[in-house]
């Protein structure tokens, strides 16, 4: 149960291929319906970022990754549901995403990345991943 004002630690993965990232598209019944996200999950009680967003990922997406580093922790604060989003590079291990929970999935080229209609958590996410992407 999460206590009143506890905030969510949520794992994101931030998977690129070229010229490209992985986005998905949160379900219509959710409280963020359509919004665009890094897909990933929240942390489960004793587990690691990087655990969690193993789990997260082969569940969602049905692949296998290996976690190479942390990008960013995104503290998006507001209510209702205060987060704290741990980003991470991570490669595939093998195969391709193909969406388990019915939700769309698209490789964005980098360029096209902030005129997709993010959640918020993710808006300053995508901000520096750009503008990291643009310094390698
Ligand atoms: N976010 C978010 N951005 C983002 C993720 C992965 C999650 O803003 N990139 C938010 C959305 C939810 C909360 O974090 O408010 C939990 O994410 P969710 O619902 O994807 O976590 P799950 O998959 O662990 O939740 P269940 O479907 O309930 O198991």
């Amino acid at each position: 149960m999460l206590e009143r004002n506890a905030v969510l630690e949520v794992v994101a993965l931030l998977l690129i291929q070229g010229e490209k990232v992985l986005v998905a598209q949160r379900p219509k019944k959710d409280r963020l319906a359509y919004k665009w996200e890094f897909p990933g999950g929240k942390i489960e009680k004793g587990e690691s970022p990087e655990d969690a967003l193993i789990r997260e990922i082969q569940e969602e997406l049905g692949v296998s990754i290996r976690v190479l580093s942390h990008f960013k922790t995104i503290e998006h604060l507001e209510p209702p549901v205060p987060l704290r989003l741990y980003a991470y590079f991570a490669q595939l291990q093998g195969g391709n995403p193909v969406p388990q929970e019915q939700q769309n999935i698209q490789w964005i080229p980098f360029n096209e990345l902030l005129s997709l209609d993010f959640a918020p958590a993710d808006i300053p996410l995508a901000q520096y991943l750009v503008s990291y992407l643009n310094t390698v």
